[in-house]
């Protein structure tokens, strides 16, 4: 998939629209979702034009394949949902099976709360 520099993120990264920032670094930004699914929901994605987590192990640089991993149990840190609190949930969405609506990687960041399980049952989805 050819990355489309007009995605609502690549519009946040450009500053174009707002967001509720909690983190950043040289490589990620860490905001707020528009429709969290629990009480602590964090959207964490790569600087770079990357669609989805394949399209950026094919291309990204290992630093910033290793400074997007590390920035994601950082913002963990700093939200206190890491594994020596209560823990938290990590999702990354690839491609339309998965239900991804914005073509810029992105992983959730789930917690504050008992999460449930991981997918609903088979017959429960829409
Ligand atoms: P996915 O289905 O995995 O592509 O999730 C996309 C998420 O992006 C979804 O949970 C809602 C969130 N989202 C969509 N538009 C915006 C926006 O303009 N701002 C913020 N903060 N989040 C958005």
């Amino acid at each position: 998939m050819v990355y489309d520099r007009n995605n609502i993120f690549a519009k946040i990264l450009r500053e174009e629209i707002p967001c509720k920032k909690y983190y950043e670094n040289d490589f990620v930004l860490a905001f707020e979702d528009v429709y969290p699914q629990r009480k602590i929901h964090i959207l964490v994605i790569p600087k770079g034009e990357y669609t989805d987590l394949d399209d950026f192990h094919r291309k990204a640089s290992d630093i910033e394949i290793i400074e997007f991993f590390k920035a994601i149990t950082h913002v963990a840190e700093l939200l206190k949902v890491s594994a020596q609190f209560d823990g938290y949930r990590v999702i990354s969405n690839v491609g339309s099976n998965a239900g991804q609506e914005v073509p810029h990687l992105h992983f959730h960041l789930v917690g504050g709360e008992k999460i449930g399980r991981m997918l609903p049952k088979r017959n429960d989805y829409g």
